[in-house]
């Protein structure tokens, strides 16, 4: 289905049949800019930008490339094609028809739901709009500004939900949207992973492996809603959002070899003297890592949890990818989870399958995780190391869920309160670190030339050359 991009709003979604919709989200358009102008990209914003845009939803429209300015990028609302006959996959209804509008039982909590999705998306733009001031190279800030506009299409394509159909529910919710701020005392975003600060691009490219990894399990599983209209939107947002990853994955290993390269040079692996020839030592790293993974981890919600209960039975929210497990019902199953016993150690819980959504979720997303730490350890052996990545244990630095505010180690194993505080530099990344990291971001905007704390990529965007002028400054 071609995208009309004639309309004030490109949509593919017949919005000029339904005036009313139409013009409630022309009403809600000027808004979005004022807060893009506010809260989105700091500088350049005048730049011309090499970005992609959709042309159309299928494989060959959704990737169209051209230089535009960000406040020009044609946000708009575009869900990939529906599925004929789709039936329900999971739950209590399953195999009966999708639901093509909100059955009245279920109002409140889809909308908490794409409230709660809806609310990242902006979010991480507010979180990320200093860093173009220190661009490692114009290759690193077009794809920052790309990450970028997506996301704040990824709020249209929320917001499109909550106006067409939860009506001025759904549109105060789609003001409130743009009213919460990222790290706001008063009205901070929903989520706290999306309230910590990105103020250096490592933590950057740790965001959009970690975090846009737990969006990208999320999604899935909204893609899995029979609520169909939720379900399409997030089908062709996973799309996009897979270049997000792709962001973060080669980041962090051009920073590792970029790393590796300064350790050879030296023959040294002593992290002083990697800092002093300018790159980000591995154990910096891997404080890093503990940081954004552990708080990720977070954001799967609670190990045992009613609400994921009663999203799977009334076929809100399913698992990712249900159609590969064999029970759609997921009843009368349980899944053994680990809580802490009250004595300074763990004990197995049975708890009801459905209860345990959540956490069959986040283990999965671990399992994926660790694909990219394995990646980058493969460099650090063939570069003669012994050094290696390691997540940290899913009990360590949690907020949420059974082992919300235990002090654990990053093995898991139980700490005292003080022997947190002693260690803790030992295992995030210290006012120090944060400080050094910092010192590196120099912004670098010469075409084909990249800072000296990450190598350059591999290859170019869409088969440019690496020098090619991917951000025209004017
Ligand atoms: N921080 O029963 P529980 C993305 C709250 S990222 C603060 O376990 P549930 C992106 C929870 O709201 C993907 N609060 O919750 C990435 C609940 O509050 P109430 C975003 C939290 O509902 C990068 C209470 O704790 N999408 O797209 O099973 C860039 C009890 O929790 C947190 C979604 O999240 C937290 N981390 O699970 C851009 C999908 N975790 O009721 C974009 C939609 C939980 O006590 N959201 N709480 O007030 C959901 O599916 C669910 O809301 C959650 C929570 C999975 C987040």
């Amino acid at each position: 289905m071609a995208l009309d991009y004639r309309e004030l709003i490109p949509n593919n979604v017949d919005l000029g049949d339904n005036r009313a919709l139409q013009r409630a989200l022309e009403h809600w358009q000027p808004h979005f800019l004022d807060w893009w102008k506010e809260m989105g990209p700091a500088v350049f914003a005048g730049a011309d930008v090499y970005l992609r845009t959709a042309t159309a939803v299928d494989e060959k429209g959704w990737a169209s490339y051209g230089m535009v300015k960000m406040p020009e990028y044609r946000w708009g609302i575009f869900l990939a094609d529906p599925v004929p006959d789709r039936r329900i996959g999971f739950g209590d209804a399953f195999g009966e028809s999708v639901w093509q509008q909100v059955p009245g039982e279920h109002r409140s909590a889809l909308r908490r739901l794409i409230v709660t999705q809806g609310d990242t998306e902006p979010a991480s733009v507010e979180q990320q709009r200093q860093l173009g001031d220190t661009c490692p190279s114009l290759y690193d800030l077009r794809n920052l500004f790309q990450v970028n506009v997506e996301e704040g299409r990824h709020l249209w394509a929320m917001v499109y939900l909550l106006h067409g159909y939860f009506g001025r529910d759904g549109r105060e919710e789609a003001e409130e949207l743009l009213a919460r701020h990222s790290g706001d005392p008063d009205k901070p975003r929903i989520l706290g992973t999306f309230n910590e600060p990105i103020t250096d691009w490592l933590s950057f490219f740790m965001f959009t492996y970690f975090t846009d990894r737990d969006g990208r399990f999320q999604l899935k599983s909204l893609a899995e809603s029979a609520f169909d209209p939720l379900s399409r939107t997030c089908r062709f947002m996973l799309t996009e959002e897979a270049f997000h990853m792709f962001v973060g994955a080669s980041g962090i290993t051009r920073v590792v070899r970029r790393t590796l390269e300064v350790m050879k040079a030296l023959a040294s692996e002593d992290p002083a003297a990697v800092r002093n020839s300018g790159a980000i030592d591995l154990p910096t790293l891997q404080r890093y890592i503990n940081f954004w993974f552990s708080s990720s981890l977070d954001l799967f919600g609670a190990e045992i949890s009613s609400n994921a209960a009663s999203y799977f039975a009334s076929g809100l929210k399913g698992r990712p990818d249900e159609a590969r497990f064999a029970d759609h019902s997921a009843t009368g199953q349980s899944l053994r989870i680990e809580v802490p016993d009250g004595k300074g150690g763990a004990t197995g819980e049975d708890v009801p399958m459905r209860s345990a959504m959540n956490e069959v979720t986040r283990a999965a997303y671990v399992r994926d995780c660790d694909v990219g730490v394995q990646r980058w350890n493969r460099l650090i052996a063939e570069a003669g190391y012994d050094f290696r990545f390691r997540l940290p244990s899913t009990r360590f630095r949690r907020s949420i869920g059974v082992w919300g505010k235990v002090w654990t180690d990053p093995d898991g194993y139980p700490v005292t309160g003080g022997e947190w505080q002693a260690k803790q530099r030992d295992w995030l990344p210290s006012t120090e670190d944060r400080a050094f990291v910092n010192s590196l971001m120099q912004r670098v905007t010469e075409p084909g030339k990249v800072a000296g704390w990450i190598a350059p990529p591999e290859i170019g965007i869409n088969n440019a050359p690496l020098d090619y002028e991917y951000v025209r400054l004017n």
